[in-house]
This record gives structure tokens, C-alpha cells and sequence, in this order.
């Protein structure tokens, strides 16, 4: 089940807990547009990826075994903050991990996802993700069209980007 919590911005591997101990509700995760669910059974899944209109998906398994030399320098770039000009979806089919998200005083909350969790970013929204101690997650990505998810990696351009601005006006409202 997952678990939000400030994180504690203290040295040390990106994949530990960093838990500061001050926990982070859902209602202030859905004031950041952030939706999340547990679902154990995948039509559920099929049902919410309907409802949405998203029409494709794949799988993802990020551990050393499936990806042997090229696994610390992946996890060092998923951990690279980032926007994308669509929603990402994503639900963990094993394992879990981390994702950080940008508080409204541009502070980081981390989510920590298990197994049959699933969650909503919105677009726009300033994130990164990172396994855990254990070095595995399998997940589910789920695109409403073409398998494709653009990280546009924060920077000066990505603050006047029109998704990013539209995200900006509707957290406030
Ligand atoms: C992202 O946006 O960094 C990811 O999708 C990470 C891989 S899926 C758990
Ligand atoms: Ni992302």
C-alpha cells in the first residue's frame, strides 16, 4: 500500500527511505493532482485504462537481472527531474519504488509504491523516480496512444512550458 511522506533531503543512496517521519495525506497529494489506488485485480486496471481512453500499455522490469551493466545508469536517469506534456500512469505489477514529487513550495514528497499500486502525475507536475533498496520494479506504463513518454528534464525552457503553466493554474484553484 502506498505511503507519501516529506522527504529529508539528507546524503545518501536515492533508493533509501529518506523518511523524514513527517507524512505527507492524501488530500494534499490531491491538491497536487495526484491520484492513487491499490488494485489487486487487473481489471480494474482495464477498467480505469477505459475510462481514461488509454489504448496502450507496456511492462517494465527495472533490476540488475533484467538489465545487468546498463541498471545503475538507468535508475541515475529516471532519478533526473522531469515534466511530461501528458498524465503518467503507472501501475507495479512487482516489487515497488519510489516517486518524488515537486510539493507546492517546490519541496519533494516521495511516494512509495508496492505491489498493485497504481498512480495519476499529471502533466506538468516536476517528478523523479527511483527503485529501492531492493532493485526491483515491475511496472505497468500506460499511454493513451503511442508508447511513448517524452522526459523533458527541468530547466529554464520547462518553466514557461504551456503544460507546465496549465498545471501551475489548476493546483491553485
Ligand atoms: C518515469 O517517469 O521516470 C518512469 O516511468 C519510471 C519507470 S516506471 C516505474
Ligand atoms: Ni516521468
Amino acid at each position: 500500500i502506498m505511503k507519501a511522506y516529506w522527504f529529508d533531503n539528507l546524503p545518501g543512496d536515492q533508493r533509501l527511505p529518506h523518511d523524514s517521519d513527517r507524512p505527507v495525506t492524501d488530500e494534499y497529494l490531491s491538491k497536487l493532482g495526484i491520484l492513487h489506488f491499490n488494485y489487486p485485480d487487473i481489471e480494474d486496471v482495464n477498467a480505469l485504462a477505459s475510462s481514461r481512453s488509454y489504448k496502450n500499455r507496456d511492462e517494465v522490469t527495472i533490476s540488475p537481472t533484467t538489465m545487468g551493466d546498463a541498471y545503475e545508469e538507468k535508475v541515475k536517469n529516471f532519478f533526473h527531474e522531469h515534466l511530461h506534456e501528458d498524465e503518467e500512469i503507472r501501475y507495479i505489477l512487482d516489487g515497488g519504488g519510489y516517486f518524488d514529487v515537486r510539493s507546492e513550495d517546490d519541496d519533494w514528497v516521495r511516494i512509495k509504491l508496492e505491489k498493485h499500486d497504481l498512480m495519476i502525475m499529471p502533466a506538468g507536475i516536476y517528478h523523479r523516480f527511483t527503485t529501492d533498496e531492493a532493485n526491483y520494479t515491475k511496472a505497468m506504463r500506460l499511454f493513451k496512444e503511442d508508447p511513448k513518454w517524452t522526459p523533458l528534464n527541468r530547466g529554464s525552457e520547462t518553466d514557461d512550458n504551456p503544460y507546465r503553466k496549465d498545471y501551475i493554474k489548476n493546483r491553485a484553484t
